[in-house]
């Protein structure tokens, strides 16, 4: 029986001596980030029921129209996870500057980055979404927090995970030693232990890629993604495309059943020169999870990892997935 009733604070405690995150501040900073999680997930479930689809009226920083439900998980992680006394500063896709911890509330040195509801567009047509994190550290023996302790290279990351809000609610996560999936239990209310050290095959059979924008590709790029169409996978079959729209849900596919996420640099849109998806709260924490469960991630230059951020908002090209497919964008886009 999958499960095993094995919850996530339990899981934490049992492998606590291999994880230096799992310290009492951490499991508190994340019980309070499920615990907004289950809030987000059940006001997601009502989506159409209540008057919570359509936007704000406002634009956001990334210059995107702000949906209802995206402003609701943002003030709700914003709000609880201020009150948590383990953070001291938070930065959010959808506010232009870092958000400090009040100094009149108890506060920590761990600095959390989130993307609130990834995959917003498709919120109002009921598919899946999901709330991406990454958890660092405050750069030590200073007592206040500025913009220098977000801007860092995700190898650094102390932790990061997404939940899906998909058909079952979804908590994948990393503190660097391996990959561990768990499914909430709506009648118990409990992230339980579903998928346990998860790992991404070698190679994989899936690519994921907006194809439309390939009028926007220089030659590099148009190169990779037809690699993928034309070549074959064990078998002698073809590869398969998929792609949602929703990166949380096209990275947990192709996590589990391995294969290749690109959202390469639109170099000839003005729009998104540098492709679309934000280095700090969307790209590198996922770049984690695929390093930890046996995959990689490039920019098609160098490892997303290594990569030091130099803004907040920084956006990066992406190749993410499977081991082998990774390498082989790679090898394309350096013209090997
Ligand atoms: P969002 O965080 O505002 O929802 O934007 C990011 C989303 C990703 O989930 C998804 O991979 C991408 O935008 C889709 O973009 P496009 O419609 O350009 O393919
Ligand atoms: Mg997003």
């Amino acid at each position: 029986m999958k499960g095993l009733g094995i919850t996530v604070n339990e899981h934490l405690l049992i492998h606590q001596k291999e994880s230096p995150a799992a310290t009492g501040r951490f499991t508190k900073l994340l019980s309070e980030l499920i615990f907004s999680a289950k809030i987000i997930s059940k006001e997601v479930n009502k989506a159409g029921l209540v008057d919570i689809l359509g936007f704000t009226g406002e634009i956001n920083v990334q210059g995107e129209q702000v949906r209802k439900l995206d402003d609701f998980a943002n003030r709700v992680l914003i709000y609880r996870m201020q009150r948590t006394g383990v953070l001291c500063a938070m930065a959010t896709e959808e506010n232009a500057d870092i958000i400090e911890v009040p100094e009149d509330m108890p506060r920590g040195d761990y600095i959390l980055i989130f993307d609130p509801l990834d995959g917003s567009s498709n919120i109002d047509v009921n598919i899946n979404i999901g709330t991406i994190f990454s958890i660092h550290r405050k750069i030590s023996d200073r007592p206040y927090v500025s913009l220098e302790d977000f801007l860092r290279r995700g190898s650094e990351q102390i932790a990061a995970g997404y939940f899906l809000y998909g058909p079952s609610t979804v908590l994948v996560y990393t503190t660097g030693n391996g990959v561990n999936g768990f499914t909430l239990d709506p009648s118990v209310g409990e992230f339980l232990l579903s998928h346990q050290n998860i790992t991404i095959p070698e190679a994989g059979k899936i690519y994921s890629v907006n194809e439309a924008y390939t009028c926007y590709w220089d030659e590099r790029t148009k190169k990779v993604v037809n690699y993928f169409k034309n070549s074959v996978i064990e078998g002698g079959r073809p590869y398969t495309a998929r792609y949602i729209g929703s990166f949380v849900a096209d990275f947990h596919r192709n996590l589990l059943h391995g294969g290749i996420f690109m959202y390469p640099a639109d170099s000839k849109d003005p729009a998104k020169p540098r492709g679309k998806l934000r280095l700090l709260c969307e790209v590198a924490p996922m770049a984690f999870i695929a390093e930890q469960a046996g995959g990689a991630a490039t920019d098609g230059e160098q490892r997303i990892l290594d990569i030091k951020a130099s803004a907040l908002h920084e956006r990066v090209p992406l190749f993410i997935g499977s081991k082998m497919d990774v390498e082989k964008a790679t090898e394309i886009m350096q013209g090997k």
